[in-house]
C-alpha cells in the first residue's frame, strides 16, 4: 500500500520481519530500525569489512548446559588443577571472596572499582607463582569443557574462517584455558586471535601473568592499539560484538566513530533485574539463548549477498 519509493523497497533490502532469528520470543531489541540499519549496512559492505569481537566465558561457552553440569570460568578451570599448592586454591578463593561483591556492587563508580579489579589481578598474579606447573595438567581440564559451547558455535567459527573475518576473543580471564579449550574444540583457526592474560614462566616456575594485565574494565580494543592486531583490524569498520557482562558492549571502544557496531548480548542471570540495562547497552538482547543463532543468521545473510556478487569465489578450501 506504500506509494513512494525509499531505501526499504530497494531490492535486496532485508528486513527484520524477514529474519526469523530476530522474531523469536526471547530475542529483544530496543530500536529494531537501528539493528535493520546496521544488518543493511553490514550486507552491502560483505565479509570484507566485518569483524568480530567476543568475550569467552559465558558467550562462546553456554550459561546453562543441558545435562545441567555447570561450565567452570577460564580462571576456574586453572585454579581446580590437582597439583596446585595447598594453600593455592584457599588463597584464591579468599579474594574471590574479596573482591567479586565488589566486581558486582550495583552502587560503587566505576572508577573506585577499577583500582580494586587491578588488586584483584595483581594478587592473582602472586598467588600463580613460585612453583612448576605443567599446562598438559590444564589442557586435561580444559577438554573435559570442549562440548559446552554454545550450539553452532563450530558453523559459526566455519563461516567466519571461509569468509576470511578477523575474530577477537577478548577475555579477562585465563588466556591459556581459553585457547586451550578453543584448540580441543577445533574452532582455533588462523582468523582468530585470543587477547587475555597468560601464565608466565620464568626459570621453569610459574611467575604469574603476562602484560599487559587484562582486567574487566580495559577490555576494550584501546588496549590494543598500535599492536599487530589493530594493523589487521582498523580498517574494518563492521563489527559484530558478543558478550554476556554488560562490559562487554564496550569492547569494540576505541574504534573510530564512523563504525558501525551491532552488539549482543546474552542475558540469563537476574532477566528482569537486568532486563533495562542490557536492553540499553546491547543492540540485541537474548535471554536465555544458549546458541549462536542469531551472529548465524547475520553471516548468513552476508555470506548469500557476497555469493551472489561473487559467484565464482574461493570458498577457502583452495
Ligand atoms: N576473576 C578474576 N580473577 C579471578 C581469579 O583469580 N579467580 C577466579 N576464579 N575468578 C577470577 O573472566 C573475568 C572474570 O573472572 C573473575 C582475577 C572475575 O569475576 C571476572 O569477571
Ligand atoms: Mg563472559
Amino acid at each position: 500500500t506504500e506509494s513512494n519509493e525509499s531505501q526499504e523497497d530497494r531490492v535486496g533490502y532485508v528486513r527484520i520481519q524477514d529474519i526469523p532469528q530476530l522474531n523469536q520470543e526471547h530475542c529483544r531489541m530496543r530500536d529494531p530500525q537501528r539493528v535493520e540499519r546496521i544488518i543493511n549496512e553490514f550486507v552491502c559492505g560483505g565479509p570484507e569489512r566485518m569483524q568480530i569481537v567476543s568475550d569467552f566465558d559465558y558467550t562462546i561457552t553456554k550459561q546453562r548446559t543441558d545435562d545441567g553440569v555447570a561450565v567452570p570460568s577460564s580462571f576456574g578451570i586453572f585454579n581446580s588443577c590437582k597439583s596446585l599448592p595447598d594453600n593455592f586454591k584457599e588463597e584464591i578463593d579468599k579474594l574471590f571472596h574479596k573482591y567479586h561483591p565488589i566486581e558486582i556492587d550495583p552502587h560503587m563508580p566505576i572508577p573506585d572499582k577499577v583500582q580494586y579489579m587491578i588488586e584483584w589481578w595483581t594478587q592473582s598474579g602472586k598467588l600463580a607463582s613460585g612453583f612448576a606447573f605443567d599446562l598438559a595438567e590444564l589442557d586435561q581440564m580444559a577438554g573435559q569443557f570442549k562440548h559446552a559451547l554454545r550450539d553452532g558455535t563450530h558453523e559459526l567459527f566455519e563461516a567466519l574462517q571461509r569468509l576470511q573475518i578477523p575474530v577477537l576473543v577478548f577475555s579477562a580471564g585465563l588466556g591459556n584455558s581459553v585457547v586451550s579449550l578453543m584448540q580441543q574444540a577445533n574452532i582455533m583457526q588462523p582468523n582468530v586471535k585470543v587477547v587475555s592474560n597468560f601464565l608466565r614462566f620464568r626459570d621453569g616456575l610459574l611467575d604469574g601473568f603476562q602484560e599487559p594485565m587484562i582486567h574487566i574494565f580495559n577490555k576494550n580494543e584501546t588496549v590494543l592499539e598500535g599492536g599487530e592486531y589493530y594493523e589487521l583490524v582498523h580498517t574494518r569498520d563492521h563489527i559484530i560484538v558478543m558478550g554476556d557482562s554488560l562490559g562487554d558492549a564496550d569492547m569494540a571502544a576505541g574504534v573510530p566513530a564512523s563504525s558501525h557496531i551491532l552488539r549482543i548480548g546474552f542475558l540469563f542471570h537476574h532477566v528482569e533485574a537486568n532486563m533495562e540495562k542490557y536492553m540499553n547497552a546491547f543492540d540485541i538482547v537474548l535471554v536465555d539463548d544458549q546458541t549462536m543463532s542469531v551472529p548465524q543468521a547475520l553471516l548468513a545473510l552476508i555470506d548469500n549477498r557476497h555469493q551472489m556478487r561473487h559467484p565464482h569465489a574461493s570458498n577457502g578450501t583452495a
